[in-house]
């Protein structure tokens, strides 16, 4: 394993240009806590990154397969949104991950660098699997190792996560490390997590205490991209709360998580902090707060809407976009494969 390859550095100290991959399931529509979380993340490191951003369909499969149709116009949708929200294909790399064979193939070598152990431990796995584990696709159990190969096929030095992507992005360095390790040479970078500005958590609207998310079976829990002005009106009118008053200060949250979290998502949404929320609405009743807030979401939501439902008018220039957009990838990607395949010692003709 020590035989230098003239394709790959055996040095320990080799400088890989800047580059983000990011990856989001079209395992719904985009929620708000997608877009306050990651995607306006997304959009703003465009003017400083050289940026891969995949809509990850082979990631979606591993909770349950869709009906063929729905599945088609979820991938299309979340396309769609990202380009929305201000993810321009033209200057970045945006397409669907199934169309770039790459990432299976590394995901296969990665099935075989991570260990049983390093997977045991993902909070995710457990938490997606439930009480039922043994009727959790494999496909779940191994899903951080396809997205540790979504980041490495680019050889990407930086990631945009959430909170709760942190212990995959840590398998991912790990992976990497102990490829480069028993290779004995560089091959993959290190790569770094990227946290710009207060990591926003969205809540559900209807319990403060579970993460809003697209696949939640309650409608109501969350805010869609694609929802009307009278729907995001009538979801915030509705969201659960508590009989107090906002306070002026963030400590007057502390066990109130449902007011915690519309406080949260108004900031979020004024690109202000907490505290400086606070001081605007503080001492305010939640139904003269709700108005406000859905004012606010809808001044940033209609006009994304808007765009995203004239996009969807016409699936097919979108999937003109996603072909491009693989075509691309693939170019980044089909030399990292050469390389690795030399690396290990496949025969290729
Ligand atoms: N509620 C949230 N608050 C903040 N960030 C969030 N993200 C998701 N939900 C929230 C961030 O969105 C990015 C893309 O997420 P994903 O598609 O990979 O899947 P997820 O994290 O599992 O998101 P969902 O909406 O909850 O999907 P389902 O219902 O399919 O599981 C990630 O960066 C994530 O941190």
């Amino acid at each position: 394993m020590s035989d230098a390859s003239p394709l790959t550095p055996s040095l320990s100290d080799v400088e890989f240009p800047k580059r983000i991959f990011s990856g989001i399931q079209p395992s719904g529509g985009m929620t708000l806590g997608n877009y306050l979380g990651a995607i306006r993340n997304w959009v703003a490191m465009q003017a400083e990154f050289d940026c891969v951003y995949c809509v990850v369909d082979w990631h979606a499969i591993t909770a349950s397969f869709d009906a063929p149709e729905s599945f088609r116009t979820a991938t299309r949708e979340m396309a769609a949104s990202l380009i929305a929200c201000g993810i321009d294909p033209e200057k970045h790399i945006l397409f669907n991950q199934s169309q770039n064979p790459d990432h299976v193939e590394l995901a296969w070598i990665f099935n075989c660098v991570a260990r049983m152990g390093w997977l045991n431990r993902m909070t995710q796995f457990k938490e997606k699997a439930g009480k039922n584990r043994e009727n959790a696709s494999t496909g779940l159990f191994v899903y951080p190792n396809l997205m540790a190969a979504d980041i490495l096929a680019y050889k990407a030095t930086h990631v945009p996560v959430g909170d709760d992507q942190r212990q995959h992005l840590e398998l991912t360095r790990d992976i990497a490390q102990k490829f480069n390790h028993d290779f004995e040479r560089t091959v993959f970078p290190i790569v770094e997590p990227l946290i710009l500005g207060a990591a926003t958590r969205v809540m559900s609207l209807r319990d403060g205490t579970k993460k809003m998310s697209k696949s939640d079976a309650s409608d109501m829990s969350r805010i869609n991209l694609r929802d009307d002005s009278d729907t995001i009106a009538a979801k915030i009118r509705k969201a659960k709360t508590d009989p107090e008053a906002l306070p002026s200060e963030p400590e007057g949250l502390a066990g109130r998580p449902e007011a915690e979290n519309l406080a949260n998502i108004y900031a979020a949404l004024r690109g202000v902090t907490l505290e400086e929320a606070l001081r605007e609405v503080g001492g305010k009743q939640f139904s003269e707060f709700k108005p406000i807030l859905a004012e606010t979401a809808i001044a940033i939501f209609a006009p994304i809407a808007e765009s995203l439902n004239r996009m969807m008018a016409d699936p097919a220039e979108i999937d003109r976009i996603l072909a491009k957009g693989a075509q691309r990838a693939r170019a980044v990607s089909n030399p990292v494969l050469a390389e690795l395949r030399e690396v290990i010692g496949f025969v290729h003709g």
